[in-house]
């Protein structure tokens, strides 16, 4: 397949991938002028700014994406070297290092994806087709799992709803499944049977269609790597982490509620919903609070943080969900 062509965009809209290491440099100084104040000596400082920004590890191509969207947060972002090593992705493994270790096989080169279902515009369409009418955008979100775990990752990627406007939904699509490629001499972790593969999701329409969603192609100004879902995966940044589907190879729009695998797996644990709710625990553990893993593991804050409603999006989405009883709807 030949490398698609990222769309054609002004040069002054475009994060090139040394800005990532500039920001990065830009923060770690950030944090450290309070303690500046606080009487460190300046050899402290000059030492930090010697101190050889790190070698980040490289994947995949180089992408182009429009940046500043209103959408972005301005937290710091987790190194790269997290969000691709800190992985969950079961079909790679059930371990977080597993992800990045077990998928040198995976092949996301060519990809086509099927549309099914509820529409008028249905078949099966190769990934540049998909993407080729819509402009990349960068989307700098949070992501929270249902672990208790978070990252701040810039994705690149598209609004979900302006791809599902193109199949022509009828009436009777309520709800959009989402399904995971299932090949398992490229997948070992799809010999055990930890969930009823393939790996299941879906949304309901207005869900899928808020601005806030996005198809992932990419992240950190590259390609997807096979641990984070190349060569396309569904980011919702005010779900838990399960909902954000990697390497789709199948979009149905369905009348009823699809079914969806950690709710099949764990009725009671995983609601369809999933909604980030720290008022509401998970049956094992609180979800008030949250690890935050980023800013080069240096946080003057510490690294546990009040989780939010709607995982900080609840100005977006809120009124997705005014008619809905959130604690028995988890
Ligand atoms: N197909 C598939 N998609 C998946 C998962 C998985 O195991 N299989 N794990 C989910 C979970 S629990 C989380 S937290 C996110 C993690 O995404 P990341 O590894 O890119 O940070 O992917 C989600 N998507
Ligand atoms: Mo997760």
């Amino acid at each position: 397949m030949p490398a698609y062509r990222p769309p054609r965009i002004p040069s002054s809209e475009i994060t090139p991938e040394a800005v990532w290491t500039r920001r990065r440099e830009l923060l770690k100084s950030m944090l450290l002028a309070p303690a500046l104040l606080a009487g460190c000596s300046r050899d402290s400082e000059a030492e930090a700014a010697a101190a050889a920004p790190e070698a980040e590890p490289e994947w995949g191509r180089p992408l182009s994406a429009t940046t500043g969207s209103p959408y972005s947060t301005r937290e710091a972002p987790t190194r790269a070297r997290d969000a691709t090593t800190y992985n969950n992705y079961y079909e790679f493994g059930t371990d977080k290092a597993d992800p990045a270790r077990t998928s040198g096989k995976f092949k996301s080169e060519p990809w086509s994806v099927e549309i099914a279902g509820e529409a008028e515009v249905t078949g099966t369409f190769t990934l540049e087709d998909i993407l080729k009418p819509h402009a990349l955008e960068e989307r700098i979100y949070r992501l929270r799992c249902v672990e208790a775990w978070s990252m701040v990752i810039p994705w690149i990627g598209i609004p979900l709803g302006e791809l599902l406007k193109r199949f022509k939904p009828t009436s009777k699509a309520r709800y959009v499944a989402f399904t995971t490629v299932e090949r398992r001499g490229e997948m070992p972790g799809l010999r055990y049977p930890v969930l009823d593969w393939p790996y299941r999701e879906g949304l309901r329409i207005d869900e899928a269609v808020h601005p806030l969603a996005i198809l992932a192609v990419g992240l950190y100004g590259r390609t997807l790597p096979p641990q984070n879902g190349a060569p396309l995966r569904l980011v919702v940044p005010w779900k838990y982490g399960f909902k954000s589907i990697k390497s789709i190879v199948r979009i149905d729009f369905t009348e009823k509620q699809p079914a969806t695998s950690w709710n099949l797996s764990a009725r009671e644990e995983y609601g369809f919903y999933a909604n980030v709710n720290p008022d509401v625990s998970h049956p094992r553990w609180s979800q008030a609070t949250e690890r935050r893993i980023a800013g080069d593991g240096f946080n003057l804050f510490g690294n546990r943080l009040k989780t939010l409603p709607f995982n900080g999006y609840a100005e977006q989405v809120g009124s997705l969900y005014t008619d809905l009883d959130l604690r028995r709807n988890y």
